[in-house]
């Protein structure tokens, strides 16, 4: 069957969210202010563009604190860190600035003060994410990770009067809840959070895809394969029945899979620069595509103050702290 792409559905919102903005601001202001090298704890959001164009301009990203020298700056990546690995940081003496997404640190915070009550925790995430080795990390032990619901049956806590869920920020809406039922069907007085700990922008982003799915024969994300978020949303268009791939960049488009499509959807997922979206609309449009249309979804306005200590020139001290 020969191509016959005719339109671009763009879905809104797509693309940066909040914490991403500020994760990347951070280090481009450590770089302004400090010169380079500016040292990152991990990618500083799960995209091969930034990455690339943040070493590019100096920053070194490591996984192993022993590989930041002395006297360094650090900046913890918007996923979080763990807290063996910020009291090292912090006992090595180097420079830091903490990226981690505010609404991650909301999660720590909460399960710090319900360890203090005496709580065991649920973790519903996956395994090896780094947001799931630092939130899982800002306690000793007595936090549980279930993966699917299959895992909720194999959880052993010390009790059960005292348990509490918390979530990865960027999971399934729909898979966190099958979870989060399992999770109360096996132990009914579990505390869950007065509002998910899944991110707004997360939700979002999936909303528009499901909408989109029905409009369109095949959705596109724009992420990187590590990005959690992204590979969510490709999906979650695949539950709905519509073919869903991820590019990282323009290049990955396979024509093939456009073959006998007319009408192809297009997001990105949090971490996903503009750029990369406008230079796969640029790729659709070569195969065929002649009219772009955004699909209007939910405005988003949130956004995160800097952390103090990164201000530029005039800035006045008071204002981004
Ligand atoms: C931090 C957090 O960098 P990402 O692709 O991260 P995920 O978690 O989706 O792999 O996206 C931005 C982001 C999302 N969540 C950063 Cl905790
Ligand atoms: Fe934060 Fe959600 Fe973005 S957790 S980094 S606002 S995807």
């Amino acid at each position: 069957m020969s191509t016959v792409v005719q339109n671009i559905l763009l879905a809104e919102p797509r693309g940066f969210c909040a914490g991403v903005d500020r994760a990347i601001e951070i280090v481009e202001r450590a770089l302004t202010k400090f010169g380079a090298p500016i040292y990152v704890r991990h990618e500083i959001v799960h995209n091969t563009y930034v990455v690339d164009n943040l070493k590019a301009k100096g920053a070194i990203f490591i996984e192993d604190l022993d590989d930041v020298p002395e006297g360094a700056t650090l900046v913890f990546s918007a996923h979080g860190v763990s807290r063996a690995v910020q009291k090292e940081a912090v006992a090595r003496g180097f420079q830091i600035f903490d990226a981690t997404c505010p609404l991650v640190t909301k999660v720590h915070v909460e399960v710090a003060k319900l360890a203090k009550e005496g709580y065991e925790f649920i973790m519903i995430g996956h395994k090896g994410h780094p947001e799931v080795e630092g939130t899982m990390g800002q306690l000793d032990d007595g936090i549980h990770l279930v993966e699917e619901v299959e895992d909720v049956a194999r959880v052993t806590p010390r009790q059960t009067e005292r348990l509490a869920v918390v979530t990865q920020t960027t999971l399934s809406v729909d898979d966190a809840a099958h979870i989060a039922t399992a999770i109360k069907a096996r132990f009914p007085t579990v505390r869950e959070p007065k509002h998910q700990d899944i991110c707004y922008a997360t939700q979002n982003r999936q909303d528009a895809v499901k909408l989109m799915s029905s409009q369109v024969d095949i959705v596109i994300v724009v992420g990187s394969p590590t990005s959690s978020n992204s590979n969510r949303l490709a999906e979650v268009a695949r539950k709905l029945g519509t073919p869903g791939y991820m590019v990282d960049s323009a290049e990955d488009l396979q024509e093939e899979w456009f073959d006998g499509f007319s009408r192809v959807g297009l997001t990105a997922g949090a971490s996903a620069p503009e750029i990369l979206v406008r230079q796969v609309v640029e790729r659709i449009k070569a195969l065929g595509a002649v009219s772009v249309r955004t699909m209007p979804g939910q405005p988003e306005t949130v956004k995160f103050p800097l952390p103090k200590g990164l201000k530029l020139g005039s800035e006045d001290d008071e204002t981004t702290n």
